[in-house]
């Protein structure tokens, strides 16, 4: 059991989110030594370390108390939750704040050359995606039955695959759709990234670092807004 008196933070290794999460940390005066294998960063001017991870791992390791507080995604965090609640598993986490970076929206796309008088054009098609909770609620909502084709990558690709009519992916620029003939037809979910926190507060010394921190991240944010 590690001890409680320090605070620890899952943040993205590499990828999109890592370097604006990092940026973040220290404008709220966090500094780390980072340990050879730079998975695990040592806090240096506060008992808070960085443990530097795939983002699809950060809503697990705050579920299971590895990390006490991770900066991820929305449109993980909530298809993990999502597929929590399904396997009727108690909420874990939950976001307690807005980070403003890491903006996108998760939509339905369709080939270029489709007619798009509204979500019913969905009804018993397959559509490829590797959000099939966040998918399957929009799809329940809409009132529309379709076939959510779960693949981990490429997601674009799937129409020219035969693999599914459409597909439901991430989206911030349109840059990608465009260059597969895909259109953005509806937006499913609005994300940027968060900061997630147990569902239950903590019941030790970190809840007083928790509190600090929050307090930094809000001064910071609050410039920045
Ligand atoms: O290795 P690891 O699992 O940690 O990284 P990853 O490859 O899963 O994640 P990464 O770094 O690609 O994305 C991390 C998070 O950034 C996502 O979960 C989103 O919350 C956020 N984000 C913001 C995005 C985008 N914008 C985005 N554009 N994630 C992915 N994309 C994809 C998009 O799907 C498309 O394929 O980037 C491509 C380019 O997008 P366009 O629309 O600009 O062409
Ligand atoms: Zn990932």
């Amino acid at each position: 059991m590690r001890t409680h008196d320090r605070l620890r933070i899952a943040i993205q290794k590499s990828g999109r989110l890592s370097d604006p999460a990092r940026d973040l940390l220290a404008r709220a005066g966090l500094a780390f030594r980072e340990s050879r294998d730079r998975l695990f960063c040592y806090g240096e001017s506060l008992p808070i370390d960085l443990l530097l991870v795939r983002d699809d791992d950060i809503p697990g390791l705050i579920a299971e108390g590895t990390c006490d507080l991770g900066v991820v995604g929305q449109n993980v965090l909530e298809e993990q939750a999502l597929e929590r609640a399904a396997e009727g598993k108690p909420e874990a986490y939950r976001a307690i704040r807005d980070l403003g970076f890491g903006r996108c929206r998760l939509s339905v796309a369709v080939p270029n050359e489709w007619e798009w008088p509204g979500p019913d054009r969905l009804a018993g098609l397959r559509i490829a995606t590797s959000y099939p909770q966040l998918l399957a609620r929009w799809l329940r909502n809409q009132g529309v039955a379709a076939e959510p084709v779960v693949l981990s990558g490429s997601v674009e690709i799937a129409p020219r695959l035969g693999k599914a009519e459409a597909i439901c992916d991430l989206v911030s620029t349109g840059a990608t759709l465009m260059a597969n003939q895909l259109k953005e037809a509806a937006v499913v979910f609005e994300s940027q990234a968060v900061l997630a926190a147990p569902a239950t507060p903590f019941g030790d010394a970190r809840a007083e670092l928790a509190a600090m921190l929050l307090r930094r991240l809000d001064a910071v944010l609050s410039v920045r807004a």
